[in-house]
């Protein structure tokens, strides 16, 4: 009798513990839904935005890995279509640099060694001006590139 009762005490035990793990991975699951219906909210309102900018063309994302390093940008010279949605990956490789695009309100710091993404919908036509906006050592005013929209 008693080895029946250890059974079925042990076995009510397994069970609640199962139970509480299934909730918990439950719960989980739900958080990790939540962020992600989010995220696409929030695609879906820079969609919205691209299409009310360009009317006649949807546009396209065009993805550039640039590299920053004293005293240069590489590529120098970018073209996109205008419409087109941008983004930039940019890496600083030696000191800390930035980036500008006075026309487009771009002005973003690049730490050394890390990959910080710049987006933005290409929305007016012509060559901008992109600068290093962080004084990187004697080169720094001659740090620039192009951005040429057509
Ligand atoms: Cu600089």
């Amino acid at each position: 009798m008693k080895l029946i009762k250890k059974i079925i005490v042990s076995g009510f035990l397994i069970g609640t513990v199962f139970l509480v793990a299934c909730t918990n991975s439950d719960q989980n699951r739900d958080e990790d839904i939540i962020p992600t219906n989010q995220n696409q909210q929030d695609e879906s309102d820079l969609d919205i935005d691209i299409k009310l900018d360009n009317e006649e063309d949807l546009g396209e994302v065009k993805e550039f890995n640039m590299i920053a390093r004293q005293f240069e940008f590489e590529p120098k010279e970018i073209r996109v279509k205008k419409g087109d949605k941008v983004k930039f990956n940019i890496e600083s490789v030696d000191v800390e640099h930035g980036i500008s695009i006075l026309e487009y309100g771009i002005n973003v710091d690049l730490p050394v060694g890390e990959t910080i993404a710049v987006e933005f919908t290409a929305d007016k036509a012509g060559e901008f001006l992109l600068s290093c906006s962080v004084y990187c050592g004697g080169g720094h005013p001659i740090m620039t590139g192009k951005v040429i929209v057509e």
